[in-house]
C-alpha cells in the first residue's frame, strides 16, 4: 500500500505497510480500486453531460464513493467491496443511456472498461494491481498537483454530500467533481500551469460546497446564536453522536425524544448546540470528551451508545465496540452499521446500558458564533477595532491530531496579547476551547464558530470585515494560524488560496504530498509560513 493523504501518515512521507490511522492494505487497495472505478464512471458521466443525459444516483454515488476514501471515514472492507461493485453497475446502466442519447461509451482509459471481481480477495488483488490514482510516470511536480487535487477533491466530495442530504444540490458542482477526476486519467493530459489551475479550481468549488452546506444548515435548523453547552453530564441513558451531520443528530434527537435519554455531542457536532433547531430539544444536554484521537479513552467512559456520523473514526476498543453504530460513508468491521434514517439499535443499546450515575457539573463553553451572530454585533466590533481596543484577530483553527507538535495551537491561544481575539473552528479547537479569555468590551476573546465547514462563515465575516474597513482580506488585522489533519481541511485551504488569502500560517507539519518547487509556488504567492513557536509567531504576526 501507499497512502500520504493525511498529516499523521508515516516518517512524514507514506503509509506502506498499515495506515498509522488503523487503515489496512486491504482497505487501502479497495480505495485505490473504488477511485479507478468513479474514474471510469465519470467517464461516462462527462460524456452524458455532453449529450444532456445527466443522472443525480450518479452524481449523489460519486460523492459518497469519494468521501469514503477520506482519512479516518471507512475501514471495511466489505462496504467498499459494495461500493466498488455500485459503481460499476451504475456505469453500465449509464452507458445504455449515454449511447441511446448518441455519445460515446468506449474511452482509452482503462478505468471506462474496468469490471470488478466477484470476491473480496481478487478485488483487494485488482486494487493492488492497479495502486494509486495518480500518474506515476509523470513529474514529480505533475504527480503532487494531482494528488493534491485528489485530496482536495475528497474534502469537496465530503461537503457537496453533507449539502445534498439537506436538499441543497449544484450541478456545477457535480460536473467539476467528473471533470476533475477524468483530468486524472489519459482522456486529459493538462500541463503544469493547467494543473495548477485545475488544484485552485477545487477550492472555488469548495467554497461553493460550503457556501450549500451553510444554506443547508442554516434554513433548516436557522442561524446559530451564542449558547452556552454543559461539559459536564445528568443523570440518565446517555446517547453521544459524533461527526459532522447535523440532520443525523436531528433524526436522533426525534427519535429518542420522550425516552428518557439525554443526547450529547462530541468532537465536531458540538457547534450542534447553537442552531434554534436543534437547541430546541430539551433532551440534547451537553458535550462529552474532545477530539477524534482521545476517543479510545473518552468513548470507553461513556455508558451509553455512540453514533458515528462521519469521520473521524478511531479502531474501537473492545469494550465499546459493541456500544458504537455507524451511519452514511463511516464503516468499522464489527460495528453496527445503521441504514435508512432508523437509529432503534443505538437507542436500544442506550436504553440497555447503566447511563450517568449522577449528575457531574465540568463547567462549560460557548459556541454560535457563526457569521450571522458575529455581523450582529459588526458595529461593536468595528468600533473595538478603530479605537484601539482589539488590535487583531487569529482565526485558530482546523483539525486536531495526535502529534505532540500540536499544543502549540494551545500555547498560541494562551500566549495571544489581552488585546486580541481568537475565532476559531474545526476539531483543532479542542486544544484550547475551554480556556476562559475572558472579553473585550463584552466581545468574548474566544468565538467558536462552527466545524471546519464554517470557514464558509468566517470567510463571510472577514470579506464583511474588509468591506467595513474598505480594504482588502489581507490589510485587515486578521491571521490565520491552521492546523491541518485529512483532506477536508485540504479542500478549505485551496478555497482560501483560490480566494487569494495570503500569510497563512500552516501546521503542525506541510503535507508530505507537496514537492519542493510546488512549496515555493505557494510560498511566493501566497506567502504561505510554516509554523514555529508561539512566541516567535506571535512577535512576528502583531510586527507587521
Ligand atoms: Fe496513512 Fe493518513 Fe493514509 Fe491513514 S489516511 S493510511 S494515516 S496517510
Ligand atoms: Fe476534525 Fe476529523 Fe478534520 Fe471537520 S473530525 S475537522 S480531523
Amino acid at each position: 500500500m501507499f497512502c500520504h493523504q493525511c498529516e499523521q501518515t508515516a516518517k512524514g512521507t507514506g503509509c506502506t505497510v498499515r495506515g498509522v490511522c488503523g487503515k489496512t492494505p486491504e482497505v487501502a487497495a479497495l480505495q485505490d480500486l473504488l477511485i479507478h472505478a468513479l474514474k471510469g464512471l465519470s467517464l461516462v458521466a462527462g460524456e452524458g453531460r455532453r449529450v444532456g443525459v445527466m443522472d443525480r444516483e450518479v452524481d449523489r454515488f460519486t460523492t459518497e464513493g469519494l468521501f469514503s476514501t477520506l482519512t479516518n471515514v471507512n475501514f471495511d472492507p466489505q462496504r467498499f467491496v459494495n461500493f466498488i461493485q455500485r459503481a460499476f453497475t451504475l456505469r453500465t446502466v449509464l452507458e445504455e443511456k449515454v449511447k441511446a442519447a448518441g455519445g460515446k461509451v468506449s474511452f482509452v482509459e482503462a478505468a471506462a472498461s474496468f469490471v470488478p471481481a466477484s470476491k473480496l480477495e481478487t478485488l483487494i488483488a485488482q486494487g493492488e494491481e492497479i495502486g494509486q490514482p495518480w500518474d506515476r510516470n509523470a513529474a514529480p511536480d505533475i504527480q503532487s498537483l494531482q494528488q493534491t487535487m485528489l485530496f482536495g477533491l475528497k474534502g469537496l466530495a465530503a461537503y457537496t454530500h453533507h449539502a445534498a442530504i439537506l436538499g441543497q444540490e449544484d450541478d456545477g458542482l457535480y460536473a467539476f467533481i467528473y471533470d476533475a477526476l477524468v483530468s486524472l486519467t489519459q482522456e486529459k493530459q493538462l500541463n503544469l500551469d493547467e494543473w495548477v489551475k485545475q488544484v485552485l479550481k477545487v477550492g472555488e468549488m469548495n467554497l461553493r460546497a460550503m457556501a450549500l452546506l451553510d444554506a443547508g444548515n442554516t434554513e433548516k435548523f436557522g442561524h446559530p446564536v451564542p449558547t452556552e453547552v454543559p461539559l459536564g453530564h445528568k443523570q440518565g441513558k446517555c446517547l453521544l453522536v459524533s461527526g459532522h451531520d447535523l440532520a443525523d443528530l436531528q433524526a436522533i434527537l426525534e427519535q429518542t425524544a420522550g425516552k428518557g435519554i439525554y443526547v450529547y455531542t462530541h468532537g465536531e457536532m458540538l457547534p450542534a448546540h447553537g442552531y434554534p433547531g436543534l437547541k430546541k430539544y430539551p433532551h440534547l444536554y451537553g458535550h462529552f470528551g474532545t477530539a477524534w484521537q482521545n476517543q479510545k479513552k473518552e468513548f470507553a467512559q461513556f455508558p451509553g451508545a455512540i453514533v458515528m456520523t462521519t469521520n473521524c473514526i478511531q479502531e474501537p476498543k473492545e469494550s465499546y465496540l459493541g456500544n458504537i453504530f455507524t451511519t452514511a460513508m463511516v464503516g468499522w468491521p464489527g460495528a453496527v452499521h445503521l441504514q435508512g434514517g432508523d437509529f432503534g439499535p443505538a437507542i436500544e443499546k442506550a436504553l440497555a446500558m447503566p447511563g450517568f450515575d449522577a449528575d457531574e457539573d465540568r463547567g462549560s463553553v460557548l459556541v454560535g458564533f457563526a457569521r450571522n451572530a458575529v455581523l450582529s454585533v459588526a458595529d461593536k466590533v468595528i468600533e473595538a477595532v478603530k479605537g484601539g481596543a482589539i488590535k487583531h484577530f487569529f482565526l485558530v483553527g482546523g483539525c486536531d491530531g495526535a502529534k505532540p507538535g500540536r499544543s502549540y495551537y494551545t500555547e498560541f491561544v494562551e500566549k495571544a496579547p489581552a488585546d486580541t481575539v481568537v475565532l476559531t473552528l474545526a476539531c483543532g479547537k479542542f486544544r484550547f476551547f475551554d480556556k476562559k479569555l475572558g472579553d473585550i468590551g463584552g466581545i468574548p476573546r474566544l468565538l467558536d464558530m462552527g466545524q471546519c465547514n464554517d470557514a464558509y462563515s468566517a470567510i463571510q465575516v472577514a470579506l464583511a470585515l474588509a468591506n467595513a474597513f474598505n480594504c482588502g482580506v489581507n490589510d485587515l488585522p486578521l491571521t490565520l494560524v491552521l492546523s491541518w489533519y485529512e483532506q477536508k481541511a485540504c479542500a478549505i485551504l485551496l478555497s482560501l488560496f483560490h480566494l487569494g488569502v495570503k500569510n497563512i500560517h500552516l501546521g503542525p507539519s506541510l503535507p508530505a504530498f507537496i514537492t519542493p518547487n510546488i512549496l515555493d509556488v505557494l510560498v511566493k504567492t501566497f506567502e504561505i509560513k510554516p509554523i514555529s513557536t508561539p512566541d516567535e509567531d506571535l512577535v512576528k504576526i502583531l510586527k507587521q
